[in-house]
C-alpha cells in the first residue's frame, strides 16, 4: 500500500514513545480488570472504529469575512486525498472519505476509486449540493432548491442527487446525505406547509431511484443560510420526512445544527428507538454551527452521545449509523485537527464501553440519581489516552506552493 509518511522516521518516533505507551496501557489494564473489564476487549472495539473524512475539511476553512490558507493546501481531489491517506496512516481510525459533489466530482470516477484504493482509502456516503449555484447551471437556488415554489428548479435540484447517487455508485458509496439550506428570512416569505409538501415529493422522487442497498441521510439544521425558517429545522421535521420517504430514508445527526444546549443524546435515543437514526455530523460548537473541532468545546456531550449509541448497540450489535466529521479548520492545519478530532471521537466512543451498564439500569430502576451519574463520570474520567502518533513529520507538505482555493 502506498504511505506517503516515511516509515522510518515513524517508527523512529514511536520507538521513543513504547516504553511510557505499554506502562501507561498496563496502569489502565490492571485498573479496568478491578472492575471486571477485559482490556483487549475494549481495544478490539476500539480498533473497529472508523468516522469519515469529508474531503472538503482538508481544505483551509473560513468565515464570511475572511480566509487564511496555510501552506501546501490541497489543489484538486487527488491532492486532498494524499491528505486523507495521511490522516488515515498516523490516526488508523478514518479509512473513509466522503466526497461533496460538485465540489469534488471526479472526471473519472475509477481513475479516482483506483487513486483511493492505493492508500487503502474508500468512500463513505456523498453529499449533494444544492445551496448554491454553480457556474453554467440553468435555474438559481437562490429561493430554494428541493423545495422551490417553480417546479423546474425542484427538478434540476432532484436530477442533481440522482447524479450524486450514480457517481456515488461508481465509488463504491452506500450512502446520499441531503442538506439544504432552503427556508425563509422573513415571515409569511414562505409557506410552511407548501414548501414541506414540495421537499416530500423531492426526496420520494430521489429515493426512488436509490439502488436498493444504499441510504438516504436527512440532514436537519437550525438556521443559516434562511434565518427566519428553515424547512428541514429540526429533528421533527427530518423525523417526519423520512418516515413519510421510506425504510431507508434516514435521519442525519449534525451536532451543530442545533440551539445551543439542547438536549442532542436526547434526539439519539428518540431517533434510534423509531428506527430513524441512520448517521452524524460531527463538530462542536460554542454558539451556532461553527463547525469547531470536535470535542474542542464540549467533551462530555460527545461522551453522552456515544453513551446512547452504545446503550443501542446493547439490545443490536449490529447497528452502525454513518458517522463523518463535519468541521471547518481556520486556525489549524486541516490534517492536524482532523488527527485529533478522529481521535476525539473515537475517545467518546472508548470511554462509553467502559460505563458499568448493568449497574446503571439497576441506580435507574431505584431512582438512584447520584450513583446514575456517577457511574456514567466513573467511565468518563478514566484517562483512556489513544496513543496516535503526535505530531507530523518534516516537510509533509512542503511540495506544494500555497494557493488560494474556490471553498
Ligand atoms: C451544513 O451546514 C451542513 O453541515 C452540511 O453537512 C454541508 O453539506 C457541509 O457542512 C458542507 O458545507
Ligand atoms: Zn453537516
Ligand atoms: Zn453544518
Amino acid at each position: 500500500m502506498k504511505q506517503l509518511i516515511d516509515q522510518n522516521w515513524l517508527q523512529e518516533h514511536n520507538a521513543k514513545q513504547k516504553a511510557a505507551v505499554i506502562s501507561d496501557y498496563n496502569a489502565l489494564a490492571e485498573k479496568l480488570d478491578r472492575s471486571g473489564i477485559k482490556i483487549d476487549t475494549i481495544l478490539q472495539q476500539a480498533k473497529q472504529f472508523t468516522v469519515a473524512v469529508p474531503s472538503w475539511g482538508v481544505g483551509t476553512g473560513g468565515t464570511r469575512f475572511a480566509r487564511f490558507p496555510g501552506k501546501g493546501e490541497p489543489r484538486n481531489i487527488f491532492e486532498k486525498l494524499d491528505d486523507c491517506s495521511v490522516i488515515q496512516l498516523l490516526s488508523q481510525a478514518t479509512p473513509a472519505v466522503s466526497l461533496h459533489i460538485p465540489w469534488d466530482r471526479p472526471k473519472d470516477p475509477n481513475e479516482l476509486r483506483q487513486y483511493a484504493e492505493q492508500y487503502g482509502l474508500h468512500f463513505d456516503a456523498m453529499n449533494s449540493n444544492t445551496f448554491q449555484d454553480q457556474i453554467g447551471q440553468e435555474e438559481s437556488y437562490k429561493f430554494g432548491s428541493l423545495t422551490h415554489t417553480n417546479k423546474a428548479v425542484r427538478e434540476q435540484a432532484i436530477a442533481h442527487n440522482i447524479d450524486v447517487v450514480e457517481l456515488g455508485q461508481k465509488l463504491g458509496s452506500k450512502a446520499l446525505t441531503v442538506w439544504v439550506g432552503d427556508g425563509s428570512n422573513f415571515p409569511s416569505q414562505q409557506h410552511f406547509k407548501n414548501s414541506f409538501s414540495n421537499y416530500l415529493d423531492s426526496i420520494k422522487a430521489v429515493y426512488n431511484s436509490l439502488p436498493d442497498d444504499w441510504n438516504m441521510l436527512l440532514e436537519h439544521k437550525i438556521f443559516e443560510p434562511a434565518f427566519y425558517s428553515t424547512v428541514i429545522q429540526d429533528w421533527g421535521s427530518s423525523y417526519l420526512a423520512a418516515k413519510e420517504t421510506g425504510e431507508r430514508c434516514l435521519s442525519l445527526v449534525d451536532l451543530g445544527h442545533h440551539a445551543p444546549n439542547v438536549n442532542i443524546e436526547m434526539i439519539v435515543s428518540r431517533l434510534a428507538q423509531f428506527g430513524k437514526l441512520g448517521g452524524f455530523h460531527f463538530n462542536d460548537s460554542k454558539y451556532g454551527d461553527d463547525d469547531l473541532d470536535s470535542g474542542s468545546i464540549n467533551p462530555y456531550q460527545l461522551f453522552l452521545i456515544f453513551n446512547e449509541l452504545t446503550d443501542i448497540r446493547a439490545q443490536d450489535p449490529s447497528y452502525r449509523p454513518f458517522y463523518m466529521l463535519d468541521q471547518s479548520h481556520n486556525v489549524t492545519d486541516p490534517v492536524e485537527s482532523l488527527m485529533y478530532s478522529a481521535a476525539e471521537v473515537q475517545r467518546a466512543f472508548v470511554k462509553s464501553l467502559l460505563v458499568d451498564r448493568n449497574a446503571l439500569t439497576q441506580y435507574q430502576e431505584a431512582n438512584d440519581a447520584m450513583m446514575a451519574q456517577a457511574s456514567l463520570k466513573q467511565a468518563y474520567n478514566l484517562d483512556v489516552e489513544l496513543h496516535i502518533a503526535n505530531g507530523t513529520p518534516p516537510g509533509r507538505r512542503r511540495h506544494r506552493p500555497s494557493k488560494l482555493l474556490p471553498c
